[in-house]
């Protein structure tokens, strides 16, 4: 059957049909609005439609990775494993698609290439590569933070006669490792999940490591009746009290700085953090990501732990991250992550002594060793946070987006960005987003745009646009936030270093998600202080 024509005209453009596009598309369908979903994949989900690899699942507990728009839909969904894999969130995903009946103003397999705003009409002409051509009031990106997969420019990649594989891109129908030498590239959050399940099926893992990370294991098992009902039961104060947290995660925070305690009481709090499980090991003191001599105690927890499991030292001793600060990288969750590399089929191979020099038709030549493998898996991350919105032709007044942030991201609250009217993002650069549980900040910012444009169209308004000074102010104050924390001392993705040529700046917001929240509703409240509102002249509106 041929796919349906999008109306030529609608009030709202969303890109992107993740959890944001999803329930972006709900609110604006509830305040009567006509809306256009364009999507890339055949499906939603957004992340957790394209992460597909062995081991995927989501380091927020499934309790609190959850919308809290629906109380009938957090109380009728059951979560089977304290931490939910993917294919769990990926049926999450469309089981919301059909309770809310969202898949009808969704256009899959459609990428959006050109968005162009006409200062005239205040309107986005907004294109694809399927030809569609639509006219929208409003563009809402909800292109997600990690959803340009990357893969670095080794030499000789194309002659590999292997299977290659990323990450963020993996196969629908999943990959049988059995028998196969396989290498991985990369540690992150992504690797840290991949191997150890890689490794339980292939003949022989080789891991290139160029940096270590600090993982925490999740302890996941499965969603007892009691642990899902004590959520349930008190869900609306629960999801409330989360959406004033540091993190949007309740993670049983602890007001105590490390340097007042004890080593006895400082060693009892991290062990206990560390049965427990999880990111809320980062919790249990507060100044963690503030203070160095405070960070020290906790990695050097974290490291006597990597000590302790595994049993080769030298091996031990390169999985010890010895570089940046514990917490200032997004830190891992795993499942025998450590634990993998006792076994005989796995091998660490340090990539900053013996850097990859090139693929070969038949595996990796690295140092001063050719390595032979059937399979390739890249868990090489993504251009983050910027590389979705600047991988389409965005443009106002004749000012590309890509010109404006050559130097790096600028937005007001992470939610627009100067001389771009009547565009949003949806968690963007300079908001809490990825430091954050991303469930409560996408809803807190769908939340936001909705009632924005609600509050233009009750005040016959049809434009809104961040003044330069608010931005200003605002990539000022981040700045300033961020230099308080240990954040800028990593070389991580958050400062775009791992893309060549990228800006280095802090790029999500460190000010934590209640304060944040507080600072977005206020600017509501007075008005939209900070962007200048506008209507189109009523003779051309009338035409
Ligand atoms: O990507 P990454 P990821 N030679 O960028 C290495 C979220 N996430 O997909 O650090 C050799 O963290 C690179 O090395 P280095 C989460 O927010 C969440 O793993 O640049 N190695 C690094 O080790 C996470 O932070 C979940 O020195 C090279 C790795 O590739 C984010 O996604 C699960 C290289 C990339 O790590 C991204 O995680 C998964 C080269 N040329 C992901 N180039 C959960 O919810 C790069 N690397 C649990």
């Amino acid at each position: 059957m041929p796919a349906a024509k999008s109306p030529s005209v609608v009030d709202v453009v969303i890109v992107g049909a993740g959890f944001a596009g999803m329930y972006m598309l709900h609110r604006l369908r509830g305040l009567g609005m006509s809306v256009r979903v364009f999507e890339a994949g055949s499906g939603v989900g957004g992340t957790w439609y394209w992460n597909r690899y062995p081991g995927a699942r989501c380091d927020v507990e499934s309790m609190q990775y959850s919308y809290s728009f629906s109380p009938e839909l957090q109380q009728e969904w059951q979560w089977s494993e304290l931490f939910a894999s993917q294919p769990e969130i990926l049926r999450y995903a469309n089981h919301v698609a059909d309770c809310f009946d969202l898949r009808g103003d969704i256009r899959f397999d459609t990428r959006v290439t050109e968005a162009q705003f006409d200062r005239a009409t205040h309107r986005w002409d907004i294109r694809t590569d399927r030809g569609d051509v639509v006219s929208a009031r409003y563009c809402v990106m909800a292109t997600g933070c990690l959803s340009t997969a990357r893969v670095p420019d080794f030499p000789g990649i194309e002659r590999f006669t292997g299977k290659t594989y990323h990450t963020g891109h993996w196969p629908h129908e999943g990959v049988d490792f059995t028998g196969q030498r396989v290498g991985v590239i990369g540690t992150g959050s992504s690797a840290i999940q991949a191997i150890p399940v890689i490794a339980q099926q292939a003949a022989h893992v080789t891991v290139f490591q160029r940096t270590p990370n600090f993982s925490i294991p999740s302890r996941n098992g499965p969603m007892t009746e009691t642990y899902a009902e004590s959520w349930k039961s008190d869900y609306p104060a629960r999801r409330e009290q989360a959406r004033r947290a540091r993190t949007g995660i309740l993670n049983n925070p602890n007001d105590v700085s490390a340097l007042e305690v004890s080593d006895e009481e400082r060693q009892h709090i991290y062990e206990q953090r560390w049965a427990a499980g999880g990111t809320n090991f980062l919790a249990a003191f507060n100044d963690l990501i503030l203070d160095r001599q405070a960070n020290d105690t906790a990695a050097n927890f974290v490291r006597d732990k990597i000590r302790e499991t595994v049993r080769d030292q030298a091996t031990a001793e390169l999985l010890a991250p010895k570089n940046h600060p514990i917490g200032t990288k997004r830190i891992c969750v795993d499942t025998d992550y450590y634990g993998t590399y006792n076994r005989d089929n796995v091998t660490l191979i340090d990539a900053r002594a013996t850097p990859i020099a090139e693929v070969t038709a038949h595996g990796l030549h690295a140092g001063d060793t050719k390595y032979r493998f059937d399979a390739i898996v890249f868990a090489t991350g993504f251009d983050a946070m910027t590389g979705a919105l600047l991988n389409i032709d965005i443009e106002a007044d004749g000012q590309p987006l890509r010109e404006k942030w050559q130097v790096g991201p600028r937005t007001y609250l992470g939610l627009m960005t100067a001389g771009f009217p009547n565009m949003f993002m949806i968690t963007g650069p300079g908001s809490p987003s990825v430091l954050s549980n991303m469930m409560v900040s996408i809803e807190q910012h769908v939340d936001w745009i909705a009632d924005c444009v609600t509050y233009l169209r009750a005040h016959g308004l049809d434009c809104i646009e961040a003044t330069q000074a608010a931005e200003d102010a605002w990539a000022e104050h981040g700045n300033e936030v961020a230099n308080k924390t240990l954040y800028p001392l990593a070389n991580s993705w958050y400062m775009g270093v791992n893309i060549p040529g990228k800006p280095q700046v802090f790029m999500p917001y460190i000010g934590g998600v209640g304060a944040y929240r507080e600072i977005c509703d206020d600017v509501a409240a007075s008005g939209y202080r900070g962007c200048t509102l506008a209507a189109q002249p009523a003779a051309l509106a009338a035409e």
